[in-house]
Parts: structure tokens; C-alpha cells; sequence
């Protein structure tokens, strides 16, 4: 007999189009990008899982801007997200870490600037660990003029109309928000299709774990360094020693945080004087989901989201997690803020 009381699956697609629904004059250009964003996370997806046995792992033999080697994952899922990007012809550019300048895509007149990551956590990918894909989506200030520039694409965090990720983990998942909370889908491979998994995700409070790149602790600043003391020191009150858990994707370090509380910190060093992730497309998204889960993402001064950018790839340190965990680690960096770093 057929349980009716069993939870209905709802599809990314059912979701997105009930969302859009909720707003009488939406075009459902959003609605569309959004689906295109979610059929090449499925291409990406495939190709990841089937990666040992078609050649392409490895290095492509270039290195990007940054200066690091690409891999050929990178190159696939930057093709991959691009050109799904460019079939509905709602976004007019892309800005994403394999290109140096802005991606001019064939309709110059779409409304929609597309931020991407398309394969974060490199150093990963040969290794079988997780990595993912990250995205951030703003709307065009001059709609309509078909001359493009970096300039336009230059917003702070707090506008993004839509930032999400995909986590390519012991499961496919894909996380967005719209600003009106966080919505994650689990891929169901046997169908082919992304199945909300959880609606209006919640970061805890508080959490037990910090995640930071500790082999770089003499490259810190002093506020720093006594924070990270302070995590490893046992207080039964505040259940600390905290475990240190670190990845090195940081989709995969950031997702953690979201579903188990804690902090995930790539800081400002001597090695990286402005820290190392870029604002635009892997802080700001994920700051974006992590305040709208009630949780917040700070520079070690200020929130990320309000940072005006100067430039497309500019990098920024970052402290984000539950609200106690960042707000412990401000109180610390404050400080020691006149003692900076000393190497
Ligand atoms: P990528 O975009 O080239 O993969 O680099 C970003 C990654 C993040 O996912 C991760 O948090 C960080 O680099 C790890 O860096 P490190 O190896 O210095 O700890
Ligand atoms: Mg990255």
C-alpha cells in the first residue's frame, strides 16, 4: 500500500520554480540561472566521480594568474559552468579564478554578473578528498549598456541576489541562498537529480571545532596564535580542548562548519600579507551562506559582506563560523592587534 504520510522529494527544479512563485512579477531569470548552475554541477559531479579512470587527473602543464598549476579538472569545470552559463543569456559576464580579466559571454545585455570557483580545493583533487565549485551572483548597476568592465562587476557581498556551493564529498551537494535562508540538495545519482535535503539550515551557536592551516602558526599575528592556545586549552565549561579539524577545500571546511558549528580561519600571515582566499568569488558566497544560517564571516576587523572590493581577484583573510566562535576570535585579535606579525 502506498504510504501517504512518506515526505514528498522535491527536485531543485520543484523548488526553485515554487520559490520564484512566492514573487507575482519574477521573471524567473534567476530561477533559470540557477538551474543552469545546477546542470553543470551534475556534469562536474560525474566527471569527479569517474576521475581515476579517464585521465584527467593531473596538472594541465599552465599555471593560472595566481601563479599555481592547473589542474585539468580546473580547466573542465570552468568550461563546464561557463558555457552553462551562457545558453540562457541572462548573465552578460562571468568572473572566475582560472580567467584573468572578466568572461564577456554572447549576450552583453544580460543583467546578471556570475562570480565563480569553478573547482576549489585543487591541491585535493588528485587525492580522492573533497572539493567543490562556488558561485555568487549580482545584478548589473547599468543594465541594458552592452559595454563591459570590471568596474561593474565590483560590488560588495551584501549584494548578491543569490551565492550558493557545490561540494563534490562522500555525496554531491549543492547549498544556495537567495537571502531568504540556506536550501541544501543532496545529487541522487540513480536519478540524476538534486533532492532538498534541508530547508532553512542553521549554523549552531556555538561549536567545538576550529579549522585553520596550523603547519602556518609562526606566520601569525599574536592575537592569532593566543586564540588558537585558547582552543587547545581544557575547560570543561566550555568544552574546550576544541578538536581541529582542516581540509584544505574550503567548501568542505566551510560546509562542516555550517552543519556542526565551530570556526573555519584563513588568516592574514607573513606569507600572505592579505591572506590567501579570494573575496569575490569564495569569501563573499560563503559568507553570504553562513550569515544566512545565522552565523558570521569577518576580515578580523570587519564583516566580509561589506567590504568594498578594488579589484576581481583581490584575497582577504577570513574568520567565519558560529556567531560565540567568531566573536572569541575578534575579542583576541583585538586585542593583540598592535603586536602584528613578526617574521
Ligand atoms: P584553490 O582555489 O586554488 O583550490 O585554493 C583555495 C584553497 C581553499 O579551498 C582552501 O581553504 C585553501 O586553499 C587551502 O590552502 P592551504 O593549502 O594554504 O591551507
Ligand atoms: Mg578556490
Amino acid at each position: 500500500m502506498v504510504d501517504r504520510n512518506k515526505k514528498r522529494v522535491i527536485t531543485l527544479e520543484e523548488y526553485i520554480i515554487q520559490a520564484q512563485n512566492k514573487f507575482p512579477g519574477a521573471t524567473g531569470d534567476l530561477s533559470q540561472l540557477l538551474r543552469d548552475i545546477g546542470l553543470a554541477a551534475k556534469i562536474i559531479s560525474r566527471e569527479v566521480n569517474k576521475a581515476g579512470i579517464t585521465n584527467i587527473l593531473g596538472e594541465d602543464g599552465s599555471k593560472n594568474i595566481h601563479g599555481e598549476s592547473v589542474k585539468k579538472l580546473d580547466l573542465f569545470a570552468d568550461e563546464q559552468m561557463i558555457s552553462a552559463l551562457n545558453r540562457a543569456e541572462i548573465t552578460c559576464m562571468v568572473i572566475s579564478e582560472e580567467n584573468d580579466g572578466i568572461v564577456e559571454l554572447d549576450n552583453a545585455g544580460g543583467k546578471y554578473i556570475v562570480y565563480l570557483d569553478p573547482l576549489d580545493g585543487s591541491s585535493n583533487i588528485d587525492v580522492n578528498v573533497s572539493i567543490g565549485s562556488i558561485f555568487s551572483i549580482y545584478m548589473r548597476e547599468k543594465p541594458g549598456s552592452n559595454q563591459l568592465s570590471a568596474d561593474e562587476a565590483l560590488q560588495p557581498g551584501l549584494k548578491q541576489v543569490a551565492a550558493g556551493y557545490v561540494l563534490y564529498g562522500s555525496s554531491t551537494l549543492l547549498t544556495y541562498t537567495t537571502g531568504m535562508g540556506v536550501s541544501v540538495f543532496t545529487l541522487d545519482p540513480s536519478i540524476g537529480e538534486f533532492i532538498l535535503s534541508e530547508d532553512d539550515v542553521k549554523i549552531p551557536d556555538k561549536g567545538t571545532i576550529y579549522s585553520v592551516n596550523e603547519g602556518s602558526y609562526h606566520s601569525w599575528d599574536k592575537g592569532l596564535k593566543q586564540y588558537i592556545k585558547y582552543c587547545q586549552v581544557e575547560d570543561k565549561e566550555t568544552s574546550r580542548p576544541y578538536k581541529a579539524r582542516y581540509i584544505g577545500s574550503m567548501v568542505a571546511d566551510v560546509h562542516r562548519t555550517l552543519k556542526t558549528g565551530g570556526i573555519f580561519i584563513y588568516p592574514n600571515s607573513s606569507q600572505y600579507p592579505n591572506g590567501k582566499l579570494r573575496l569575490m568569488y569564495e569569501c563573499n558566497p560563503l559568507s553570504l551562506i553562513i550569515e544566512q544560517a545565522g552565523g558570521l564571516a569577518i576580515d578580523g576587523k570587519g564583516r566580509i559582506l561589506e567590504i568594498e572590493p578594488e579589484a576581481i581577484h583581490q584575497r582577504t583573510p577570513i574568520f567565519i563560523g558560529s556567531q560565540e566562535n567568531v566573536l572569541k576570535v575578534k575579542e583576541f585579535l583585538d586585542k593583540y592587534s598592535s603586536e602584528t606579525i613578526s617574521a
